[in-house]
């Protein structure tokens, strides 16, 4: 396990105290917080080295794109992207999942096409493909998912047998758990001659992603959930397909010449970098990276696995608890009910107790249907996190059946 006691003292916010109790933030599937490294570097960037980028010719200019363009070259060393080049800034996984939707879906998929995503996929994975689809007059397929929370591989292959153009998936499921087979998914997408797009927006913060051992065509992911600045993020794609694919914003610095009645288009990754980009995040997360690879992106996923296992443990011993999604092959994650309490109430009640968890359809409505439930209370490890938060979390709980009357 991580030396949390060392970690904890890297952010400030975790100084603080809610209601007279130590700070207890299980919400890191929501967003994580920030270490003073993140927040000194941002501070750093605008006290000495402020400007746009890109644009100018002197010094700070310089300076300031050479802080944006190194935040690039950590994200492609963080995943193993193919080339620096196939790194594009968003704001997160919602924008670079639009993005491919809006260039290469619109440019590619031609009405009956298909288009699959997985019914534990985020709203962010499914809502673009539904815009596409009604746009293009294709249809989205929704492939099923097993009793105890994994992607149906069966029902997988059926849905590959129409002959897709999209394959969208998770990596891990916000709302399970689950750590997908994404290789796997990534081969048998491809031999039915669709690329494939993972959503890794919980895969990024958590465990070590290999893009190019993936093979996957398209990766987004948020960098605020991994300890990096709101609004930071970026679409990893194949230089090719990137080449081949229009614009998705037009405006400054995306172009290479401008015509009265048409333009030409920069290079990438800036031909999908229209407008004044956002250079601090672009160095917070950099600064973010640096902090997660200091500890070893093994050692955080260890961690986090070895949290959610002792979560399971204790929560299965509450009597009215029910846990959702797989009991191995899982990421720190542990979405859970508690007999009738709603789940919201029980996010208030432990709030109470300092203890910050998620309550709600966390984004995938259509995979709370299939689970028959409206909300679920979620539970989401990360870095700073230890077994003293897990006994908060069971204490404040067992108060809340308490005070309901539900079994303890
Ligand atoms: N999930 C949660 O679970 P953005 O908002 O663009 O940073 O990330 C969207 C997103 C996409 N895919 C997955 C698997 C996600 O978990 C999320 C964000 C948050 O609490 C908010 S619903």
């Amino acid at each position: 396990m991580l030396d949390t006691v060392s970690v904890r003292a890297d952010f400030p916010i975790l100084a603080r105290e809610e209601n007279g109790k130590r700070l207890v933030y299980l919400d890191n599937a929501a967003t994580s917080q920030k270490p003073r490294k993140v927040l000194d570097a941002i501070q750093h960037y605008y006290h000495f080295h402020n400007a746009n980028v890109h644009r100018g010719a002197y010094t700070l200019a310089v300076e300031a794109t050479e802080a944006y363009e190194a935040g690039r070259t950590a994200v492609a060393g963080f995943v193993n992207a193919w080339a620096r080049e196939a790194v594009v800034f968003t704001r997160g996984t919602t924008e670079s999942i639009n993005l491919v939707a809006s260039s290469w879906g619109r440019t590619n998929v031609q009405p009956g096409d298909r288009v699959v995503v997985t019914a534990m996929d985020h709203h962010s994975n499914i809502v673009p493909w539904q815009i596409l689809c009604q746009e293009k007059g294709a249809t989205l397929r929704m492939v099923e998912i097993t009793e105890d929370g994994r992607i149906d591989l069966s029902d997988f292959g059926r849905a590959l047998e129409s002959k897709p153009k999209i394959v969208a998936f998770p990596y891990v499921s916000n709302s399970l758990g689950t750590v997908n087979p994404v290789a796997q998914l990534t081969r048998l997408a491809h031999a039915a001659g669709a690329v494939a797009v993972v959503d890794g927006a919980q895969a990024a913060p958590h465990l070590r992603v290999d893009v190019q051992a993936i093979d996957c065509d398209f990766f987004a992911f948020s960098g605020h959930k991994m300890l990096a600045p709101m609004g930071s993020g970026a679409l990893i794609a194949k230089p090719a397909l990137l080449e081949a694919m229009p614009p998705y914003h037009g405006g400054g610095e995306m172009i290479e010449r401008v015509w009265d009645d048409h333009a030409t288009w920069n290079k990438i990754p800036h031909k999908f970098e229209g407008g004044t980009p956002n250079v601090e995040a672009a160095v917070g997360l950099g600064a973010a990276i640096a902090y997660l690879e200091q500890l070893g992106m093994d050692r955080v996923a260890e961690h986090e696995s070895a949290l959610a296992r002792v979560a399971i443990e204790r929560l299965t011993q509450i009597e009215s608890v029910t846990i959702y999604g797989p009991r191995d092959h899982r990421a720190g994650v542990v979405p859970f009910t508690y007999g009738d309490i709603h789940p919201h109430d029980l996010a208030t009640i432990l709030d109470r107790d300092g203890v910050c968890i998620r309550a709600g359809h966390h984004c995938t409505q259509p995979l709370m249907r299939r689970l028959g439930v409206a909300a679920t209370a979620r539970a989401s490890f990360y870095i700073y996190n230890d077994v003293d938060d897990i006994d908060a979390l069971v204490s404040a709980l067992r108060k809340a059946g308490e005070l309901f009357g539900v079994p303890a």
